[in-house]
């Protein structure tokens, strides 16, 4: 990370200022760095060391929050950025996303679904602490082929079984293939709960959803 200004970023995430975070981001953006190397390079990092503080104890839950509030001002401005980048782009599929039931971990499902729409897919973004039956009830309304479930615990990412499962018992599991994430989250793990594929971010998860719409 050489950039002076995603060095500050990151340390602005890390020491708990959403304000500076989110006036460094303007910074970044007007300085003319890609969104996602503001993101990868600089958000996220922060909130690795974030991650890494509270589980040794360094760290409490009120710093986890105040860490998410910046980022999450920062990806209000970065989203559009995000956009602006892929015009005019034919629908290549739909795709019904949301964090999975218990799980209230928000940044990275939404970061996925703005690159996914970005991307030319109808997203269906239906938040965090999704119900099974939710998942399910937008698939048949939307008539959607790709479903995304974002899980960030090792409690939560269980219910990704549960879906797929229940994917299967309502019929529909022909019709969608479902692509899962989150840290916690594997190859193996999607190998063994049946998912069509595992993407470790954003990126990744464009790159597979094409590559199963195909
Ligand atoms: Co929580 N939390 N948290 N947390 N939190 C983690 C996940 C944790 C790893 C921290 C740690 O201990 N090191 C840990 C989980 C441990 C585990 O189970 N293995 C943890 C814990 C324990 C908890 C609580 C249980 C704490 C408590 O209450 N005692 C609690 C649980 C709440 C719940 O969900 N029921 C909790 C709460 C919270 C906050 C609410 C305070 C806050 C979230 C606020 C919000 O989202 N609005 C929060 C935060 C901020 C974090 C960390 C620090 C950062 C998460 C984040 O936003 N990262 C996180 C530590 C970490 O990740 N380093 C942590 C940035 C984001 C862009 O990355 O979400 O990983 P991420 O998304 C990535 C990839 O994972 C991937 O793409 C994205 C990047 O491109 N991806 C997908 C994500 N979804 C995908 C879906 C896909 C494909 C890729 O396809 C569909």
């Amino acid at each position: 990370m050489s950039n002076k200004l995603l060095m500050q970023i990151m340390t602005s995430i890390v020491e708990g200022e959403p304000e500076a975070t989110i006036d460094l981001t303007r910074q970044a953006i007007k300085a003319n760095l890609e969104p996602l190397t503001i993101i990868d390079d600089g958000l996220m990092p922060g909130m690795d060391i974030v991650g890494d503080r509270f589980q040794t104890g360094e760290y409490f839950l009120p710093h986890l929050i105040i860490a998410a509030s910046g980022m999450k001002g920062a990806m209000e401005l970065l989203e559009p950025e995000l956009k602006a980048r892929q015009q005019a782009l034919e629908t290549t599929g739909t795709m019904v996303i949301g964090s999975v039931a218990g799980d209230i971990h928000e940044i990275g499902k939404s970061l996925v679904g703005t690159m996914m729409s970005a991307s030319g897919f109808q997203v269906h973004d239906l938040g965090v602490d999704v119900p099974v039956e939710a998942f399910i009830a937008k698939i048949k309304e939307t008539g959607a082929n790709l479903l995304g479930l974002s899980a960030l615990l090792t409690t939560t990412m269980t219910v990704q079984r549960k879906i797929i499962m229940a994917l299967e018992e309502a019929g529909i599991r022909d019709q969608v293939k479902v692509i899962i994430g989150g840290a916690p989250i594997s190859q193996e793990w999607a190998d063994t709960i049946g998912a069509d594929g595992y993407a470790e971010d954003a990126v990744g998860a464009i790159e597979l959803a094409k590559r199963l719409v195909a």
